[in-house]
C-alpha cells in the first residue's frame, strides 16, 4: 500500500454544525452535507475533514465526546453517515474524522462509571486527592471536585482528560478507530494530541497561560502511544493522519511526523498563528506581514511536510486576518489562497473560505454561543478590563468568527429557522449562490487554482525554494527537475515593485494580468508562473 497517498489530498473542513441545516432546527447536520456533496465536488477537493459528529452535550460543540460509536442525533442517524460516507465516495472525496482522544465529555459513561472509586473505569481518567497548579486551556484551575477528588480536565470541565498511563484507554481508542476505519473513513485528524500524555502531576511552573504543560507537552510517552497506533491499528489500512500540535516548534513537528518514526503523517502547527499576538491568542496586536512570510518559509524549509492552513473553527477568518476583509476583500482572499495551497504540503481550506467569508459581525455578548469566548470575558472581567476592551478581545479572537453557518445565497440559505449563531449579515453579497454565477468570483479562482494544484505535479512534489521574503512580498519557487513554478504574493495593501525578475507564462492571476511586462505588483496582487 502506498502510504504517502495523501500528499495528493485536498482537504476541506466542514464544521457540520454550521454547513447546512436539513431538518429545519437551525443546526447543520449530516443529510445537509450531503445535499452539498456536489458544491464540494466541483471544488475540487478530495478529501473531508468533518469535525466531530459524535454523540455530545455539545458544551464544546462536539469536541465533548459522549459516545465515540455513535452519531450526535442533532446531526442524523449512523445510516445518514454511512451514507455520506459512500455517497462521497462516489464522487471522488473521502472523509477523516475527528479524533478527540485527549478527553471524552463528562457525559460519557467510562467517565460516569470512574467518579465510582471502586470502579474498573476509575483509572480510565485522572482523579487525585488533591489539586496541583496546572492551569487549563479555557483559563482557570485543570481540576474540578466531584466527590472528595478532583480530575483533571485540561479544557472545560465537562471535558474530563483521559488516562493514556492505563493500557486499557489505549484498548478501548483502537477499537474506536478500527470501528470508523472499517466504515471506510480515510483518516483522523487527532486533536491536540501532543497532550495527551501526562509524565508527572507534579506542580508546573508558573506561568501566564497552562501552567503544567512541561509535564504533558510532546511527552515520550506520547511518541509511544503514536507508534503503537499506528503500527495496531493505523497502517492496516489505507488513510493517514493530521495531528492538532498545540505549541510545537519545527523540531518537535519532524519528530511526530517524519516516515521512519511512525507516528503520524503530519501536523498543524500554530506558529504561523502567533504572529498578530502578544503572549496569547487574546492579546492581539497588528498583523505584520512579513512575520507571517517568516515562519512560513521556516516551516516550509524544515518540516518533512506540511499541513497547511490559514483558519479552521478556532481561529479568525483569514481574510479578516491576514488580508482585507473590506476594500480588497476579493483580491486578498484569492491571493491567500493562492498562497495557501501553492505552499509545500497538504492544504487544508476551511468551509466559507472559498467564497472569502469573513469575521463575524456580533455586536453583543449574548450573541456568542462559544464556551472559550465566554471564559475568557469573565476572566478579564474578573481582572478588571473595561469593558469596551473586553468586546474588543473577543471581538478579535472568538472562534465563533469561523463558526457563523455558511452562506448559501442572499437569504442565508443555511436553515429555513434561526441559525444556532448569527449568520453574518454580508451574506447578502457574499454567499455561494452569487459566487457560483460570478466568473471573477473567489470561488471560481479556487476551482481554478486547484485544478492547477492537481495537473501539476511540482506544486505537491516539487521542493520549496524562497526568492524574495521581505516588505510584505512573499515569492518562492516550486521546483523538480521537469519543471517550475513560481508563486508571488504582496500581502500588502500598497503597490509594490516586482523585488525580483521573473519570466514565465501565466497559470494563475487575481488581477487579470496579461504579462510580466508590467513591473509593478497591485495591492494583495498574487501570480502564479510557470517558468519556461
Ligand atoms: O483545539 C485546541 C487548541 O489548543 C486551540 O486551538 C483551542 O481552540 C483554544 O483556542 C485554545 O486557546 C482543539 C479543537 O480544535 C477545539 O475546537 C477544541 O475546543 C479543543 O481542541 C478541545 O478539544
Ligand atoms: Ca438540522
Amino acid at each position: 500500500m502506498n502510504r504517502e497517498l495523501w500528499k495528493h489530498s485536498i482537504v476541506y473542513q466542514i464544521y457540520p454544525r454550521s454547513f447546512m441545516d436539513s431538518n429545519h432546527d437551525g443546526i447543520g447536520d449530516i443529510p445537509g452535507i450531503i445535499s452539498k456533496l456536489d458544491y464540494v465536488r466541483d471544488l475540487g477537493v478530495n478529501v473531508i475533514w468533518l469535525s466531530p459528529v459524535y454523540a455530545s452535550p455539545n458544551d464544546d460543540n462536539g469536541y465533548d465526546i459522549s459516545d465515540y460509536l455513535s452519531i450526535n442525533p442533532e446531526y442524523g442517524t449512523m445510516d445518514d453517515m454511512d451514507q455520506l460516507i459512500e455517497e462521497a465516495r462516489t464522487r471522488g472525496i473521502r472523509i477523516i474524522m475527528d479524533l478527540v482522544i485527549n478527553h471524552t465529555s463528562d457525559e460519557h459513561k467510562w467517565f460516569i462509571e470512574s467518579q465510582k472509586k471502586d470502579s474498573p473505569y476509575r483509572d480510565y481518567y485522572i482523579w487525585r486527592d488533591k489539586p496541583n497548579n496546572w492551569t487549563s486551556f479555557f483559563s482557570g484551575t485543570a481540576w474540578d471536585k466531584i466527590g472528595n477528588s478532583y480530575y483533571l480536565h485540561l479544557f472545560s470541565k465537562k471535558q474530563p482528560d483521559l488516562n493514556w498511563n492505563n493500557p486499557d484507554v489505549m484498548e478501548e481508542i483502537k477499537h474506536v478507530m478500527k470501528f470508523w476505519l472499517d466504515k471506510g473513513i480515510y483518516g483522523f485528524r487527532c486533536d491536540v494530541i501532543n497532550v495527551i500524555f501526562k509524565s508527572s502531576l507534579e506542580n508546573g511552573k508558573k506561568r501566564l497561560v497552562l501552567t503544567g504543560r512541561e509535564f504533558y507537552h510532546s511527552q515520550e510517552g506520547c511518541h509511544e502511544i503514536l507508534r503503537t497506533l499506528r503500527k495496531e491499528v493505523l497502517d492496516h489500512y489505507e488513510c493517514f493522519t493530521v495531528g492538532e500540535t498545540v505549541m510545537v516548534n519545527t523540531k518537535e513537528a519532524n519528530d511526530l511526523i517524519l516516515p521512519q518514526r511512525k507516528e503520524l503523517d503530519m501536523v498543524f502547527g500554530f506558529e504561523h498563528m502567533e504572529v498578530d499576538q502578544i503572549n496569547n491568542k487574546w492579546f492581539k496586536t497588528k498583523f505584520k506581514p512579513d512575520k507571517l512570510i517568516k515562519v512560513l518559509t521556516k516551516w516550509q524549509k524544515e518540516v518533512y511536510w506540511n499541513a497547511n492552513y490559514l483558519s479552521n473553527h478556532d481561529q479568525p477568518r483569514s481574510v479578516s486576518r491576514f488580508g482585507d476583509d473590506k476594500k480588497y476583500r476579493i483580491e486578498s482572499a484569492k491571493m491567500l489562497g493562492t498562497l495557501n495551497l501553492s505552499l509545500k504540503g497538504t492544504p487544508y481550506i476551511y468551509q466559507g473560505e472559498e467564497i472569502g467569508m469573513t469575521n463575524g459581525d456580533f455586536k453583543n455578548l449574548s450573541e456568542y454561543q462559544d464556551i472559550e469566548t465566554h471564559r475568557i470575558y469573565a476572566l478579564a472581567k474578573k481582572l478588571m478590563f473595561p469593558k469596551w476592551y473586553r468586546m474588543k478581545m473577543i471581538r478579535k479572537t472568538s472562534r465563533d468568527n469561523a463558526r457563523t453557518p455558511m452562506q448559501w445565497n442572499q437569504d442565508g440559505g443555511f436553515s429555513t429557522k434561526k441559525p444556532w449563531l448569527k449568520m453574518n449579515e454580508n451574506m447578502k453579497f457574499i454567499n455561494v449562490f452569487d459566487s457560483i454565477q460570478n466568473s471573477d468570483s473567489i470561488l471560481n479562482h479556487y476551482k481554478e487554482l486547484i485544478s492547477i494544484r492537481k495537473e501539476n505535479d511540482v506544486l505537491i512534489n516539487g521542493s520549496f525554494e524562497p526568492l524574495y521574503t521581505k516588505s510584505g512580498l512573499f515569492v518562492f519557487k516550486r521546483y523538480h527537475s521537469k519543471s517550475s513554478i513560481i508563486c508571488v504574493s504582496n500581502l500588502t495593501k500598497k503597490a509594490k515593485k516586482m523585488p525580483i525578475k521573473i519570466s514565465g507564462k501565466i497559470l494563475l492571476s487575481n488581477y487579470k494580468r496579461e504579462n510580466l511586462s508590467d513591473q509593478i505588483l497591485k495591492p494583495y496582487e498574487s501570480i502564479l508562473v510557470m517558468e519556461e
